[in-house]
């Protein structure tokens, strides 16, 4: 039987009340997290990771607002406010976050020029991460999501997952959303159509 791991999904200080771009509840997720974590075979963690200056950050173009959507040449950009810079304490895993049993984490973001929500693929949905080769050397055919956001990095994921040939699980009560202009509605649409179960 193929093996199955559990990928949890930027569960960063900068995403939790209190941080660069909190999202509503991210916090309250943790201890669901690690209960999940402490009965995993595998468990893998995807850290959000920009460098100063990012081009998915307003404040890296001059007169645009976070929030706001920009054309990059790899198509249309949310901007953020500046977040998860690397080696920033938002940048670190939730403090009560049980993360050492994780036996890989995968670094997303640092290129300057292109933004990066999946675990698997940059924003141009051409660059790998190098997850999907990682996971397939290994056996894993069934991964399992949680974390932060179920709109944008969680939901990119699940869908790469299922595009890359894996069995993909989001486990709802174990993320919660940024919902921009009911992004939550349509990511979860986006997701039960192709395939990935949500539980
Ligand atoms: C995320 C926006 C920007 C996420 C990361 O983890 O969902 N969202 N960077
Ligand atoms: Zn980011």
């Amino acid at each position: 039987m193929a093996g199955e791991a559990l990928i949890v999904i930027d569960l960063q200080n900068d995403f939790c009340p209190g941080g660069a771009l909190a999202v509503a509840g991210g916090d309250e997720i943790v201890p669901l997290v690690n209960d999940l974590i402490r009965h995993a075979d595998h468990v893998v963690m995807t850290q959000d990771w920009h460098p100063a200056g990012h081009s998915s950050f307003a404040s890296s173009h001059p007169g645009k607002q976070a929030f706001e959507t920009i054309d990059m040449p790899y198509g249309p950009q949310t901007l953020w406010p500046d977040h998860c810079i690397q080696g920033s304490a938002g940048s670190d895993f939730h403090s009560g976050l049980a993360w050492t049993k994780a036996e890989l984490v995968i670094r997303k973001g640092f290129r300057p020029a292109i933004d990066s929500y999946s675990a698997f693929f940059e924003n141009d949905h051409r660059t790998p991460t190098g997850l999907a080769g990682y996971l397939r050397e290994r056996g894993i055919g069934a991964v399992t999501f949680a974390g932060l956001a179920t709109d944008f990095c969680v939901a990119y994921s699940a869908l790469d997952a299922v595009d890359q040939g894996f069995d993909a699980t989001v486990r709802l009560d174990a993320c919660r959303g940024i919902d921009l202009n009911g992004s939550v509605e349509t990511m979860l649409k986006r997701m039960r159509e192709t395939g990935v179960r949500l539980v």
